[in-house]
């Protein structure tokens, strides 16, 4: 009896051992090696970006703060990345005006066929229509979130790349002019008003033929407790990234705030990326059903967008989420 009892559990134990099971321990073990060798990402020098930003005042285009800010941008990439480009434009908003932009590129091994596409806007909107105090509708925002949110934790990732080189090509793209759409208040809503810089960029890449295997675009990604929802543009030109991203963060611990719920389908830079660029491109941006203008993050496009929204525990989930895609390439 002993022995029969043997035969059919110790076998078995050792068939398993040496099968699929050893199989799935390599693959865990090559997974765990490079989650763990990926440098952490500093939510504190992240945060010290996006106030340096805050700190210029409101980047709109053609005003001072704007040209102080993009000078300390370039400044900076130049320091972290291995070239910087600096595509100058003209773009009509809707108020018919021909305005100047700046997109700004920094690119790690740019030599690399194999490229992944990280990207933000860093302009800050001219009005806060939003804002329920409508004596404030014509002046600009902080966007201490809505913008600069995204391009602190992109500066903060270029640090990160010039430490640990990965073994991929990245391009950080910083849009301008994403934000000069038209007050609400005006009724005359157009995809097209929206996003001239990703637009133009989208058209006219900074090197001919240029491509990238996918584009992660970061919008509204620095207030506490944030809500990402699987936008649907993101979800149909680009589905195998969002499930890859929304992955990670699933692994990583952040399935509460990376919800695998459908969100709405939202204009927004990846849009044109994805149309004119031809690049499969995800939007992580926050979406909040509860606030008051019925989408977006709570203070979105009012004069509350400012640095005391921004909570260093959401610069940090999103920093790692996005590094360990990046890492794992
Ligand atoms: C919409 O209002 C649908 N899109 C604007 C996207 C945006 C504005 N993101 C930040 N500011
Ligand atoms: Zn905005």
């Amino acid at each position: 009896m002993k022995k029969i009892f043997a035969f059919f559990v110790i076998i078995p134990m050792i068939l398993v051992s040496c099968g699929g099971g050893n199989k799935s321990t390599k693959n865990n073990k090559e997974k765990e090696r490079k989650l763990v060798n990926i440098p952490e990402f500093n939510a504190d020098s992240a945060y010290f970006f996006v106030k340096k930003q805050v700190d210029f005042g409101p980047r709109v285009p053609g005003t001072q703060e704007h040209k102080e800010c993009a000078n300390w941008l370039v400044e900076k990439l130049n320091q972290y990345s291995d070239t910087v480009i600096v595509q100058a434009f003209k773009a009509r908003t809707y108020d018919k005006v021909t305005r100047n932009g700046k997109n700004i590129i920094a690119s790690f091994n740019p030599s690399y066929t194999n490229r992944v596409l990280l990207m933000a806007h860093w302009d800050s909107r001219p009005f806060a229509d939003h804002d329920e105090d409508e004596t404030k509708h014509n002046q600009p925002i902080d966007g201490a979130n809505d913008g600069a949110s995204g391009v602190g934790i992109l500066l903060e990732m270029a640090r990160m790349f010039q430490n640990q080189k990965p073994d991929i090509g990245i391009d950080i793209v910083l849009f301008d002019l994403e934000d000069w759409g038209p007050p609400s208040d005006k009724q005359i809503y157009e995809d097209e008003n929206w996003g001239l810089g990703s637009q133009y960029w989208s058209k006219n890449p900074h090197k001919m033929g240029y491509t990238a295997r996918y584009g992660i675009l970061l919008d509204m990604v620095g207030a506490k407790d944030p809500q990402f929802l699987r936008e649907q543009f993101s979800e149909m030109y680009a589905g195998f990234v969002m499930d890859m991203v929304w992955s990670y963060a699933g692994e990583l611990g952040y399935g509460a705030y990376f919800l695998n719920r459908q969100g709405y389908p939202l204009t927004d830079d990846h849009v044109w990326v994805n149309k004119y660029a031809n690049i499969p491109s995800i939007d992580i941006i926050h979406v909040d059903k509860k606030s008051g203008n019925g989408s977006f993050f709570e203070h979105w496009h009012t004069s509350g967008d400012t640095m005391d929204k921004i909570d260093k525990n959401t610069l940090k989930m999103v920093g790692h989420v996005v590094s360990t895609v990046v890492y794992n390439e």
